[in-house]
């Protein structure tokens, strides 16, 4: 049975708050943002000010070239959290299976349900609208990836149904820069390439995608061709270890960014390793300023407990997510999918002197020496090192 996956995300959030509480804005281009001296970026800008250019993480100033006369509101988040609670609490009591990934967006799994997806999206979005007062789009699809996107390209007032089997029909004429999840890095690789819509990718054989951008290659080919099948997850049932910190105040140099993950993923690694568990998913979270978080993730070709691994993997997805600069609030790193190392298995064991075998070495000995003398008794080379390193 295909899976009803529905994916919603309120249309232009703070700015349609604010038109509720102020109903002269209805229309006119205005923001929700910092202000133009300083270094204010637009959080987000009413679709009337978007035909200027004016968009989300714009500094304040270009936008105000960009559109002279646009309104500048400062924002009001305890008042935006209030209005994202309640949308997300009509979700929780339509279905438990509800994944929320930011303030205004959801994924919600309704599978089986005999109503159908295209009916429940309208029948939501019409409450939505009725009950917050509150326009926003759904995707509906066989899975996350395609759910979203539906959502996008339906913006604003959208609701698109992508019917099981059309997936792949439905992305390919549209540009590339729709496939999310894909980093800044690898976008400009693919446009490189030559690359312009979803369906060029589609269409360039897998093999050679990934000898150019490696795993990341993989997963880009099979979502251009509209395959996804991660779950939609509940933060109860997803079994996880994470470790996050919020910065007093905001860092935006790679040297912190990196120590403190690293830092944080030897928590992470550390108590895996006294779990006897191991896991398949590392995720990373991220949040700046006023409170936008994302989170991504990937899966490792084999299930780890050791910090080098798991280090390696969330660096990546930070560094895709991240652009040089940005002011980042709140960094976390977190491990699913979690089940008995394959090493204890023997099946795959690697060879003593492997590389895996001395790092599993060296996580015992580490293990053993924080049991007796506590955890700082044992730093970690590279945290203790001050060199920014090259953005590879
Ligand atoms: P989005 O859903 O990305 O944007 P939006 O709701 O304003 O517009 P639309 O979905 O119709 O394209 O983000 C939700 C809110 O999060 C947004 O209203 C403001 C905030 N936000 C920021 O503060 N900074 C950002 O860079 C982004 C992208 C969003
Ligand atoms: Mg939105
Ligand atoms: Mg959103």
């Amino acid at each position: 049975m295909p899976r009803v996956v529905i994916h919603v995300d309120l249309d232009a959030f703070f700015c349609s708050v604010e038109e509720l509480l102020d109903p002269t804005l209805a229309g006119t281009a205005f923001a929700v943002g910092g202000g133009a001296n300083a270094r204010g970026v637009i959080a987000t800008a009413s679709y009337a000010a978007r035909k200027f250019g004016v968009r989300s993480a714009l500094p304040t100033a270009q936008a105000l070239r960009l559109c002279p006369h646009l309104k500048l509101l400062p924002g009001r988040h305890k008042l935006y959290s209030q209005y994202s609670r309640q949308v997300m609490a009509l979700f929780a009591a339509e279905t438990p299976l509800m994944e929320q990934i930011s303030i205004d967006e959801a994924f919600l799994d309704f599978t089986g349900d005999a109503r159908g997806g295209g009916a429940l999206a309208a029948e939501l979005q019409a409450r939505i609208r009725a009950e917050v007062q509150l326009p926003s789009s759904f995707g509906v699809a066989t899975n996350k990836l395609v759910a979203k996107i539906a959502t996008n390209v339906g913006k604003p007032n959208g609701l698109i149904v992508v019917p099981p089997g059309k997936e792949a029909a439905f992305l390919a004429p549209l540009p590339m820069d729709m496939l999310w999840g894909a980093g800044p890095k690898t976008r400009a690789r693919l446009a490189e390439l030559g690359f312009r819509t979803i369906g060029d990718i589609a269409a360039w054989p897998e093999a050679d995608l990934e000898r150019r951008l490696g795993v990341s290659g993989l997963d880009l080919a099979r979502h251009a061709r509209g395959l996804d099948d991660r779950p939609v997850e509940t933060e109860r049932e997803t079994k996880s270890i994470s470790k996050e910190t919020t910065f007093s105040r905001d860092v935006s140099d790679l040297v912190t960014l990196r120590r403190t993950l690293m830092e944080l993923t030897d928590q992470v690694a550390g108590s895996l390793r006294a779990q006897g568990l191991a896991a398949r998913t590392v995720k990373l979270k991220l949040r700046w300023p006023p409170f936008e978080t994302i989170t991504r993730q990937t899966q490792l070709a084999q299930p780890s407990d050791l910090e080098g691994e798991i280090f390696e993997a969330g660096l990546a997805l930070f560094k895709a997510a991240w652009a040089r600069g940005k002011p980042v609030r709140l960094i976390g790193i977190g491990v699913a999918g979690l089940q008995t190392p394959a090493r204890q298995l023997g099946l795959f064991a690697p060879s003593e002197g492997a590389p895996d075998a001395r790092a599993a070495k060296l996580a015992e000995a580490v293990d053993k020496i924080r049991a007796k003398y506590g955890w700082d008794a044992v730093k970690r080379a590279a945290l203790l090192e001050e060199d920014d390193e090259a953005d590879g």
